[in-house]
């Protein structure tokens, strides 16, 4: 089933998510709920956080050379934490959480992840580009932080101003 994705300023994208102990059903069915919500708001990442459930469950799916992602590229984590880290990037990151905003972050080019999947088994993931990115970005919603928090004064003051605009268009055409 489709779920509302929660927005900036709800507190509750702060809150720092809980590992998952058991690997049952209802885990599942948040899983696909998150795929569902994830594909209809053309997502390649989501946080369960993301649709205020606080638990350490993250999903990607990274689009291939025509712009089209597939199922078969899904990656559900449970449980992720970064193992290794190497280089710096910067890339335009965007959230579903922060619709409508897109700002350059500075963060690791590589990054090897260590994580469960649905049915509670051990995996790694060495991850580059686009894969790296949306990780880290993803990861940092279990900690509570948004892609915003990253950046410099100027560019907050430009994102306050931006969703302030958002906010007064939002009330005109209600
Ligand atoms: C680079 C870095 C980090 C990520 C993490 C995941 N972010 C997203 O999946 C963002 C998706 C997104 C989709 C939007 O909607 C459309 O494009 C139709 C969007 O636009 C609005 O909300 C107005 C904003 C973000 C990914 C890549
Ligand atoms: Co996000």
């Amino acid at each position: 089933m489709i779920q509302t994705v929660i927005t900036y300023p709800d507190k509750r994208l702060k809150e720092i998510s809980k590992p998952i102990e058991n690997f049952d059903a209802k885990l599942h069915t948040i899983l696909d709920d998150m795929y569902e919500t994830m594909m209809a708001q053309n997502g390649v990442g989501l946080a369960a956080i993301q649709i205020a459930i606080p638990i350490r469950v993250l999903l990607l799916n990274i689009p291939d050379e025509e712009n089209e992602q597939h199922k078969e590229n899904l990656i559900e984590m449970i449980n992720p934490c970064i193992l290794k880290s190497e280089g710096e990037t910067s890339y335009q990151e965007g959230c579903l959480s922060v619709p409508g905003f897109y700002e350059d972050i500075t963060r690791f080019e590589t990054v090897e992840v260590e994580y469960f999947d649905r049915d509670g088994n051990k995996q790694t993931l060495q991850a580059a580009e686009l894969l790296s990115v949306a990780v880290q970005h993803e990861m940092d919603h279990l900690e509570g932080k948004l892609f915003i928090e990253k950046l410099s004064y100027a560019k907050r003051k430009k994102f306050e101003k931006e969703l302030k605009k958002q906010l007064r268009d939002n009330k005109k055409a209600s």
